[in-house]
């Protein structure tokens, strides 16, 4: 059987909808609409659109449709975590949905023992520190996380997707249920059943609607294309989210002590990771200087960098990334770059490095070895990038698909339709041998 199903994607810094024809094994993929994502602020919180963005997913929904005459089989919503929108006792939604990038969160510290609980690396802007801070939580009846909202508009039911919800840092990492203890106080009703990866989560105009990871970087980490499981990978755009596919969660002390977390994966995989700042910092420079990518990237190939941390938390707002930058190595004592082509070096350097610690990091402390790195996200198209983590690391970078995560999603469906079978190892066979992909050998 071959399936026709539409991937709706939400990115930090874009959304896009893709056609995924799946069957035989094999995949081919359309992207039907592609539209730009990011903060707004509005008197002093910074938000996202999410009214224009359910425009976004209905105009991409349509042109989906109008491509596939047959009629589609199946819909699947993803987007970035740990951020929510509220509803009323009605159903109607409680105000506009607040960006994880907001500061309303900036002080907030994990109680002790939640690591233990919950297996999350600490986030100032998990779920749950949002949920202390948030003015509204008092007239509220139901959370719904983005994905859940937008399926929620979509078809009129509720639920809570599994890999998204494990974000909040309200899921039991061992149970892998809402937990008793981290939801106490918050009011009743407020959490919706879970559902999982492969359920169906109503219809919109007739076509099944699918929960998949809904978490972006489930879905991502679902369609790297390794050929064994002796892999890393890097989900790499707005964030580098960095790490290895176990079966079962690591909640040691040094685990906790190095910040790596414990994501519910698809397939009741865990997703052992650390978020690294990512291109963010080059997303917000280029936003600052108000130009393109492309030729500050040749350029800054020959471009001399200087290494600072990438997850320093300054670089968490949104601001002028370039200033920060080079304040940041005015306080440290090392040099500071002063071209744009430097300051761009700079970040990729930072990053590779950063890449690096991350993939031995999450190697040492899973015992798990990995003989190649996937890098998988808008940033596979970053060659010198690629090139850089090939070297810090010492392994191999295979780059590619950049649009993982819809492919993730479009996979996930197919398998909920019957179009595709089998284990995760089997839908990244069909993504290894339909996508093409950049080998890096490190110098
Ligand atoms: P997100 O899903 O977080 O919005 P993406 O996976 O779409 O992020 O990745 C976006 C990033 O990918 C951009 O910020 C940019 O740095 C990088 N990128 C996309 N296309 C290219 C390209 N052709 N060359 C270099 N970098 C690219
Ligand atoms: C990437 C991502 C990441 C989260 C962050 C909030 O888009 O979902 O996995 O940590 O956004």
């Amino acid at each position: 059987m071959t399936a026709t199903v539409a991937a709706v994607d939400l990115g930090a810094s874009s959304g896009r909808v893709l056609l995924g024809r799946v069957g035989d094994g094999k995949l081919h993929t359309e992207e039907v609409h592609r539209f730009p994502n990011g903060p707004v602020r509005l008197l002093g919180t910074l938000h996202w659109d999410v009214l224009a963005l359910y425009r976004e997913v209905l105009t991409g929904l349509r042109l989906a449709a109008e491509l596939d005459p047959t009629g589609l089989d199946s819909i699947g919503i993803d987007s970035w975590a740990v951020d929510y929108g509220l509803l009323d006792a009605r159903g109607a939604l409680l105000g506009n949905p607040v960006h994880y990038r907001d500061s309303r969160t900036e002080g907030s510290t994990p109680a002790e023992g939640l690591y233990e609980l919950n297996g999350l690396q600490f986030q100032p802007f998990n779920t749950m520190f949002q949920l202390m801070a948030e003015p509204l939580l008092a007239h509220a009846a139901q959370l719904l996380l983005i994905p859940d909202l937008l399926s929620y508009w979509l078809t009129g039911e509720r639920g809570a997707e599994y890999t998204n919800a494990t974000t909040t840092g309200l899921i039991d990492v061992r149970s892998g249920q809402w937990s008793a203890e981290l939801t106490r106080g918050l009011p009743p009703g407020l959490l919706p059943d879970l559902r999982h990866p492969g359920d169906r989560a109503g219809t919109y105009e007739g076509v099944p609607v699918t929960a998949v990871g809904s978490h972006d970087t489930a879905s991502a980490v679902v369609a790297v294309p390794a050929s064994n499981d002796r892999f890393a990978y890097i989900s790499c755009g707005t964030w580098s989210l960095v790490g290895v596919e176990l079966e079962a969660p690591v909640l040691s002390p040094e685990s906790k002590a190095a910040n790596f977390t414990n994501e519910g994966g698809v397939d009741g995989t865990i997703r052992y990771l650390r978020n690294v700042m990512g291109l963010w910092l080059l997303q917000e420079s280029l936003r600052t200087w108000d130009t393109g990518l492309e030729a500050l990237l040749r350029e800054a190939e020959h471009a001399k960098g200087s290494v600072f941390d990438p997850n320093d938390p300054v670089f968490l707002p949104p601001g002028d990334m370039p200033a920060r930058i080079q304040q940041w190595c005015r306080e440290h004592g090392e040099r500071v770059p002063e071209t744009r082509p430097e300051i761009v070096r700079s970040i990729l350097d930072s990053l590779a490095l950063a890449h690096r610690d991350a993939v031995a990091d999450a190697q040492r402390l899973s015992g798990k070895d990995v003989e190649v790195v996937h890098v998988v996200g808008g940033g596979s198209h970053n060659e010198l990038l690629c090139q850089l983590t090939a070297d810090a690391c010492g392994l191999p970078v295979v780059a590619g698909p950049a649009e993982a995560t819809a492919l993730g999603n479009v996979l996930v469906q197919a398998r909920a339709v019957g179009a595709v079978h089998g284990p995760l190892a089997d839908l990244r066979t069909v993504v290894r041998e339909s996508q093409p992909l950049r080998r890096y050998l490190p110098r």
